[in-house]
């Protein structure tokens, strides 16, 4: 093999060294986080491109700078190829991340001081869906839904009774740790009662909507906000989709609102990921991932985990630790992450324990997907999950199935162009 990222390798040798080794430890590791996922060489290659040194402030064929006929074409192939995607009217493809996208979205349809309705953090929702520390709970009056404790799901009769003695200017809709298939048509119609705007952020399920494993939001939203890299297997990047009468509001909030020039080796990237969601193969993975979910949560189960709500219609889980004694989410995650599984720990609904214990994790299949596996590897998986967090002390279970977790995930190569550390 040809020397590997030569200049990077002679000149800075410190940061060659910790990219090799993050190659290895997501080669070596099964890699079970729900919002991470294995981008195509394509991807990466766009990513690492000249492109990185054009700024492009403004929009296609409507620059502020000269030179940007060929980011034009970058650009126009990412937004048409998300409007094709989703079936929008509108994409606005700049949004550095998922943070970004819904700041403007935000500001493209709110004042400060307006009323949001979202899912709380606590119950699955997102920091920038109203959390306090964050900038949508200190612009914007929160009032929080969660998931009715019984049984782990959305409850929309109570959310319509808070919309309706609240009055939202916004309602949000989507979710970082929810197991369940949300109903955008129910949110529309509450939107629609109270005279909100309906926001939807998938950018959990992005790939999953694409891929046809879960059903689309943009039918039902006036505005959907999303990150590319999660199950859409994207560069790390968000975007946005609209219809076509806020469009102009969503492109002014994102330049100049909150943005200056576009990160346009990634606007490219972005169109080629969009581009590979088009393929017919991308269906397979979509529902290869929920597929992938399921078996893990039956296998979970079968070895006497609780799950919120039970079980998964999407890309992850959440599994309950209450009743497993003194595991905390913490220490789950610590010891999974010894026998070379990752997953992070996740507050539950109705958690006691503070954000940086909690009572939970949080699983997902996106990423081991990607990588080729199927229902046979999950419940492999599955059942060395449960060894580990049922001999969460015995040193030698977690070597035991550490060892075989990596002979799994030689079989299933990734990156092999890294050269080993
Ligand atoms: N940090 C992402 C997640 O893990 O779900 C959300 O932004």
């Amino acid at each position: 093999m040809g020397a590997f990222l030569p200049a990077l390798q002679a000149q800075d040798p410190e940061i060659y060294r910790a990219i090799l080794q993050e190659a290895e430890r997501q080669n070596v590791y099964l890699e079970l986080i729900a919002s991470e996922n294995f981008v195509s060489r394509a991807v990466l290659e766009a990513m690492g491109t000249v492109l990185t040194n054009k700024y492009a402030e403004g929009y296609p064929s409507k620059r502020y700078y000269g030179g940007c006929e060929f980011v034009d074409v970058a650009e126009t192939l990412a937004r048409e190829r998300a409007r094709a995607l989703f079936g929008a009217e509108h994409a606005n493809v700049q949004p550095h991340s998922g943070a970004q996208a819904n700041m403007a979205a935000f500001m493209a349809v709110l004042q400060p001081g307006d009323t949001i309705l979202g899912m709380s953090l606590s119950h699955g929702g997102h920091l920038t869906h109203g959390s306090p520390v964050n900038f949508s709970g200190q612009l914007y009056r929160v009032v929080a839904y969660g998931v009715r404790e019984e049984d782990g799901r959305i409850d929309y009769d109570a959310v319509r009774a808070l919309a309706r003695a609240e009055r939202p200017k916004l309602i949000i809709a989507g979710a970082s740790a929810y197991p369940r298939t949300i109903d955008f048509a129910a949110f529309a119609d509450i939107a629609r009662e109270v005279g909100a705007h309906f926001l939807v952020d998938m950018a959990h399920i992005a790939g999953l909507v694409a891929g046809g494993a879960h059903p689309s939001p943009v039918p039902h939203a006036d505005i959907v906000t999303s990150t590319a890299h999660k199950t859409l297997r994207g560069p790390r990047s968000g975007f946005i989709l609209s219809r076509e009468s806020l469009a102009r509001a969503i492109d002014k909030a994102v330049f100049p609102g909150v943005q200056g020039g576009p990160l346009m080796h990634i606007v490219a990237a972005k169109a080629v990921a969009f581009g590979e969601a088009l393929r017919p193969e991308f269906r397979d993975y979509a529902h290869q991932v929920v597929a992938n979910a399921r078996a893990l949560a039956e296998t979970l189960v079968e070895r006497g985990f609780r799950l919120v709500s039970g079980g998964t219609d999407n890309h992850l889980l959440l599994v309950d630790l209450r009743d497993k004694g003194e595991l905390t989410g913490k220490a789950a995650e610590a010891v999974l992450e010894r026998a070379h599984m990752t997953v992070n720990k996740n507050t539950v609904p109705g958690e006691t324990r503070s954000p940086f214990v909690t009572s939970g994790i949080r699983i997902g299949t996106a990423a081991l997907t990607t990588r080729g596996m199927r229902e046979e590897e999950m419940r492999r998986i599955g059942h060395w999950m449960a060894d580990v967090l049922d001999a969460a002390d015995d040193e030698s279970m977690v070597r035991r199935v550490r060892d075989e977790v990596i002979e799994l995930t030689r079989s299933f190569p990734l990156y092999p162009e890294y050269p080993r550390p």
